[in-house]
């Protein structure tokens, strides 16, 4: 069943909330997604391939840092913007979504917000088109939930740092032209780097064999004595907070995009449900579909309000990272529900390409991960309301 036919759920009117300019541009997404990703993403997914072809063209979307200031390639759109182009994008696919995620939140952001005036215009307006690609190196193979404990080091050698360690579980490591990577100084404070495909003794091998995110490319950073010229250092910004706070983009972006999956989902099994008969009846008029598809659109309104709201609080510059880690745990777990009850609704035709529900469902195994697991935010929740940190 193609998802092309795509009605989208509002059942609280939500879009009343929303400009016309918010409207245009969610329009423009959503038709570029109907064209250019709904009829190969099941096939890059089986192939476990990314659609690098679409790369560009995102950058021609406005995808890739909207809300960047136009003098940097960015297109000086606001927060309620960005993420309703995430949503459009990750009704797409995850990978899609993930792709303009690094791009923008984990990667050009921290060169506006924390890099020198030269490296704004080095690397933002090339980004912003897609003709670099970016990664993010946070997570180690032996720090995940924890990067503070980051084994990563650089080392000070006068006119340049000496980078080693390594980062795992990177989307684009292998296909980056630019990474992003954290890595503790001479004092152990953590400090951002911009580290350049091709420089000597950095390599970015593959993860294969994902059964989620099959069409994003994941891989390993590895730095053996990497130099790295001095002004590629980030200079203005010293420990977690570095890379937390780009998280803190990112993962507002996540809460909006997860609501695309969900609806996608939902949308497939309602119109299925309408025109599967069993026992001379559409399956949609027994009270147990009845059930799950209501429960479904009780959950995605309530998520659509929540992004709605925190959308509004970054843009007057408000949200809290608690308010954004509550967002992303509740709308990634909703999307992930939907998913599994609409490949229900759909029964064994569910399972199969032809229907997006297994594609988005494996993908959101990953969201719950990334970006802060469903369990960290919700300690990141305990912690902002009791005052006491239970993570350690
Ligand atoms: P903690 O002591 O709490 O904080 C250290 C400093 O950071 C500040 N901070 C934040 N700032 C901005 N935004 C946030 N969200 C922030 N959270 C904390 C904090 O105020 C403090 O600042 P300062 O100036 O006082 O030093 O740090 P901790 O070591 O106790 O760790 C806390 C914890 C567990 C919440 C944190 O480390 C965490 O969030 N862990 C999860 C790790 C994570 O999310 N990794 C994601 C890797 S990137 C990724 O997954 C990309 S997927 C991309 C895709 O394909 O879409
Ligand atoms: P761990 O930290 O080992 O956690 C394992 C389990 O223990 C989890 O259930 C966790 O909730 C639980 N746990 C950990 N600590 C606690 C605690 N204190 N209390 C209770 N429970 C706890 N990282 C990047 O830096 N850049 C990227 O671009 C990137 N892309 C990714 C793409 C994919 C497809 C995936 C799967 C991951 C990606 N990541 C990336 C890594 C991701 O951010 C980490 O996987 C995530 O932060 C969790 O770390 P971990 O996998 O090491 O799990």
């Amino acid at each position: 069943m193609s998802t092309i036919r795509f009605i989208a759920p509002d059942y609280y009117l939500a879009d009343e909330l929303l400009t016309d300019e918010h409207k245009i541009i969610r329009k423009a997404v959503r038709d570029w997604v109907n064209r250019a990703v709904i009829p190969i993403i099941d096939d890059a997914c089986q192939k476990h391939e990314f659609p690098k072809h679409l790369i560009k063209e995102l950058g021609g979307l406005g995808a890739f840092g909207p809300y960047i200031p136009s003098k940097y390639g960015g297109a000086d759109m606001d927060q309620i913007s960005y993420g309703l182009i995430m949503q459009e994008l990750e009704r797409g696919d995850s990978s899609i979504r993930s792709m303009a995620s690094v791009q923008s939140s984990l990667v050009m952001y921290p060169i506006y917000k924390f890099g020198t005036e030269e490296q704004r215009q080095k690397y933002l307006p090339l980004l912003a088109k897609g003709e670099l690609i970016g990664a993010f190196g946070l997570t180690e193979p032996n720090h995940g939930s924890d990067p503070g404990g980051m084994i990563t080091r650089i080392s000070d050698k006068g006119d340049h740092y000496l980078l080693n360690g390594s980062k795992m579980w990177i989307t684009n490591a292998s296909i980056a032209d630019v990474s992003i990577v954290w890595a503790k100084d001479d004092e152990k404070i953590i400090r951002g780097l911009i580290v350049e495909k091709g420089m000597e003794g950095f390599t970015a091998p593959e993860i294969t064999k994902k059964w989620s995110l099959r069409s994003s490319s994941t891989g390993e950073l590895v730095f053996d004595n990497v130099k790295v010229p001095k002004e590629n250092l980030l200079p203005d910004v010293k420990g977690l907070r570095g890379p937390l706070t780009c998280l803190s983009s990112a993962r507002y972006g996540i809460a909006w995009g997860v609501i695309g999956a969900a609806m996608d989902c939902y949308d497939t099994a309602l119109q299925y449900s309408k025109e599967r008969i069993q026992f001379k009846k559409p399956i949609a008029s027994f009270q147990l579909t009845q059930k799950k598809l209501a429960e479904m659109i009780t959950e995605i309104t309530k998520a659509q309000l929540l992004v709605w709201r925190l959308g509004v609080l970054r843009n007057e510059d408000r949200a809290t990272p608690a308010q954004i880690s509550m967002a992303k745990r509740n709308n990634v777990k909703m999307a992930l529900d939907v998913a599994r009850e609409a490949r229900q609704i759909v029964g064994a035709m569910g399972i199969t390409g032809d229907f997006p529900f297994m594609r988005h469902m494996m993908n959101l195994e990953s969201v719950i991960t990334y970006e802060g697991t469903h369990d960290i935010h919700l300690l990141i929740t305990g912690e902002d309301i009791t005052g006491e940190t239970a993570f350690f």
